[in-house]
This record gives structure tokens, C-alpha cells and sequence, in this order.
């Protein structure tokens, strides 16, 4: 018997595609992890700090989310991932028991530390919490995420500004592919997938490049990173639809930091499978709803005495049976249910847009202008 394939089949880390779109590169599957199936397309809600903020566990389980990302960044400041083992891992310390995908610390470092150094060793930032200094290296970022124990690990990457000419993007991709293969070396827990990130900008020949070096690495996943950093929609869109096709088909594909509907959408169509994104619950914490497509902001005087529902036919807690007057009511008297109810409703919306995709791609009906919310929409029937 070949004892690698056996290795193999015995991986809890399986990607079947079940259906794939015939007018545009879209497929819809599941991703198997030791803590249950991933359908794809999926939204993944952001719990930095082991919450998603305002949520417990049980209303996270309310919005039909599937998988829920932490932060080796955070988590390693406070409480420190020793504290994270001793309960028993991530899972139970934050009490979800579904799947949990970790991001590296490599993006948050050059996004919030104050870097003191970063050279192909590592970063030496001051923490944001008490000033102090702290390394993170691909080894020590991959050791924190074996012992959070998530069930996908991501490598530590370094992303640039979009800002950054041509030359020091290159270095950047070669540190990365460095950093990444030191990722692997160390990293030895057989129930963490781990997924390599390609960096490179707008270039896309350093993008191209660094596919090609990431794909002979045979990961579980890979990911598109150093994207929606502060490029214009236009260069989004455009790396979104030159960089998403280049990644091995068989392999889930996460466009890391994304999560606007249209951009959703146009990453859907090129073959994107996951997403992570603030944007739901922060719009949340700032009294705005997602509704069919818009931007609402609930402290807006047109909604003080507006007692229809907030979206019809949505299934969160708010549009259950609570009114815009009502949630218009909770945001101008800072209430924290407030931003517990939007955030519900924005993780709602996002995780049912994604799943309506995947529905779409079943039916023969996804489009690269999806809004089933539409009722002329030919996949209104998925909303
Ligand atoms: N790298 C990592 N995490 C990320 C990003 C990245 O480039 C982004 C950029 N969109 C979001 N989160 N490790
Ligand atoms: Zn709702």
C-alpha cells in the first residue's frame, strides 16, 4: 500500500466542488475540517478576539454562519495563546464549536503595530495594548495558531501599502515565500490545514510568480491577500479577476479582507470560495443596515417613526418582528442591543448573499450581477 496516499485519504481536509457555473468560473462545494463542513461560497464573520463583537455564540449559530475567524495578533497579546491551550483550545475557550480559521498576525502587524523592524527574520513591533515589544516570526506565528488550535492556520505574510513601488512589492513576495516555507517546516498538527497567501499588489507578474511558487507547495487552501488595502475598486476588481483563476482549481480560494456585496460577487464569478470582512459588524456598531443591496443609516430622522419591519423576509432576530422606529429608537440612545441587533442582521445578509450564490450556482442562475433581492432577478427565488 502507498503510505502517502494513505496519509492522504485520512486528512480531515477534503474540497469537493459539487457544481460548477457555466457562464462564469463559480463553483459551489464544501470543505471538510474536524469540526464540520464549510459550504462555499461562504462568509466567514471576523471575531478578532475570540468574539465576534456584540455576538454570543448562540446568535452567531442564529445567522447560519459556518466558520468563524480569530486573530493570532490579538489573541496573542491578550490572553495569550497559553491560556487559549489550558481551556482546551479555541473552540472551547470562546464556546463555538463549529469550524475556526485563524489569520497569521501578518496583515494586523503592518496594519496596527508600531514596527520597530522587519527584516527576513521577522517583525519587532510595540504592542498597541501597553507599548511593549514583541516579535512575531513565520515560526512563532505558526507555533501560536498550533496552539489556538483552529481548524485552518494561515502563513505569515507581509503586505505591503498599495503605495509600495514595484521593488519593494518583489521583496515583499520573495519574504513571504521565505516566511511561508518556514511556515511549513514547523508546522506539524495533522487536524490544522494551512493556507499559503499571494501577495504582489498590483503587479501581476509578481503576482503570477508567486502563484506559481505557492501552488508547488501543495497546501490545503490558498489565499489572496494584500487586497482592498487602499487600491481604488477598479484595481480591486481587476486583481480579483487576473489573480482568482491562476489558483489551483481543486484547492478552496480565500480572498482574504473582502466582504462588500459587489465585490462578493465579482470574486464569486472568478472562482472565489471564501471571504472574511469587519465590515458587517462594524457598519453595526455604527447604527448602518445592509438592505437589498444599500447602505442605511438607522439615525437617520426618516426611520423615527417608521414601524415597518427592517427588511421583509429576512430571517435575523431584528427583522423577526422589532421596527425601524424601534431600531432607529436603540442606535440614537446608544444602546448596545442596538448594535447587537444590526451586526445579526449585516452577518445575515452576508452569509445568506453567499449561500443564495451557491444556490445560484446550482440552479444554472448565477450571474456576475447578482441581486436576487430584485424581484425581476432571475435567482429571486434563492433570497
Ligand atoms: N494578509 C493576511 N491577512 C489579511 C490580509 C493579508 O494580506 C488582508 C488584505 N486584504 C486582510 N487580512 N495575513
Ligand atoms: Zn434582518
Amino acid at each position: 500500500m502507498n503510505v502517502i496516499n494513505k496519509s492522504k485519504e485520512l486528512s480531515p481536509f477534503k474540497f469537493e466542488i459539487i457544481a460548477e457555473c457555466t457562464r462564469t468560473r463559480a463553483r459551489c462545494g464544501h470543505f471538510s475540517t474536524p469540526h464540520g463542513l464549510v459550504y462555499t461560497p461562504q462568509f466567514m464573520p471576523v471575531g478578532t478576539t475570540a468574539t465576534v463583537k456584540g455576538i454570543s455564540p448562540e446568535q452567531l449559530s442564529a445567522t447560519k454562519a459556518q466558520i468563524v475567524l480569530a486573530n493570532t495578533f490579538h489573541l496573542h497579546l491578550q490572553p495569550g495563546e497559553d491560556i487559549v491551550a489550558r481551556a482546551g483550545g479555541l473552540h472551547h475557550f470562546m464556546g463555538w464549536n463549529g469550524p475556526i480559521l485563524t489569520d497569521s498576525g501578518g496583515f494586523q502587524v503592518f496594519s496596527l503595530g508600531n514596527i520597530n523592524s522587519i527584516n527576513d527574520s521577522g517583525v519587532i513591533f510595540q504592542s498597541p495594548r501597553d507599548g511593549s515589544k514583541v516579535e512575531l516570526t513565520p515560526e512563532k506565528a505558526t507555533r501560536i495558531q498550533m496552539a489556538l488550535g483552529a481548524d485552518i492556520a494561515m502563513a505569515f505574510d507581509q503586505c505591503p501599502p498599495p503605495s509600495a513601488n514595484e521593488e519593494a512589492m518583489r521583496l515583499a513576495c520573495e519574504r513571504t515565500y521565505l516566511w511561508l516555507k518556514r511556515c511549513i517546516s514547523i508546522h506539524d498538527n495533522k487536524n490544522q490545514a494551512l493556507f499559503g497567501i499571494v501577495q504582489g499588489g498590483c503587479f501581476l507578474h509578481l503576482r503570477e510568480k508567486c502563484v506559481k511558487e505557492i501552488t508547488e507547495l501543495e497546501l490545503h487552501g490558498n489565499a489572496i491577500g494584500g487586497v482592498s488595502v487602499g487600491e481604488s475598486v477598479h484595481e480591486i476588481h481587476r486583481i480579483i479577476r487576473q489573480v482568482t483563476p491562476l489558483l489551483p482549481k481543486q484547492k478552496p480560494r480565500y480572498l482574504m479582507g473582502v466582504g462588500t456585496l459587489p465585490e462578493m460577487n465579482i470574486a464569486v464569478a472568478n472562482g472565489i470560495d471564501l471571504f472574511d470582512c469587519v465590515l458587517p459588524t462594524r457598519l453595526g456598531r455604527h447604527g448602518t443596515a445592509l438592505v437589498k443591496g444599500d447602505r442605511w443609516n438607522l439615525r437617520n430622522a426618516r426611520f423615527r417613526e417608521d414601524y415597518t419591519i427592517l427588511e421583509e423576509g429576512c430571517p435575523c432576530p431584528a427583522c423577526k418582528y422589532l421596527s425601524r422606529a424601534y431600531l432607529h429608537h436603540l442606535v440614537r440612545s446608544d444602546e448596545l442591543l442596538g448594535v447587537t441587533l444590526l451586526s445579526l442582521h449585516n452577518l445575515t445578509v452576508l452569509i445568506r448573499f453567499t449561500t443564495a450564490m451557491a444556490q445560484a450556482i446550482r440552479d444554472g442562475c448565477f450571474s456576475e450581477d447578482f441581486a436576487p433581492w430584485k424581484n425581476d432577478s432571475p435567482a429571486a427565488h434563492t433570497w
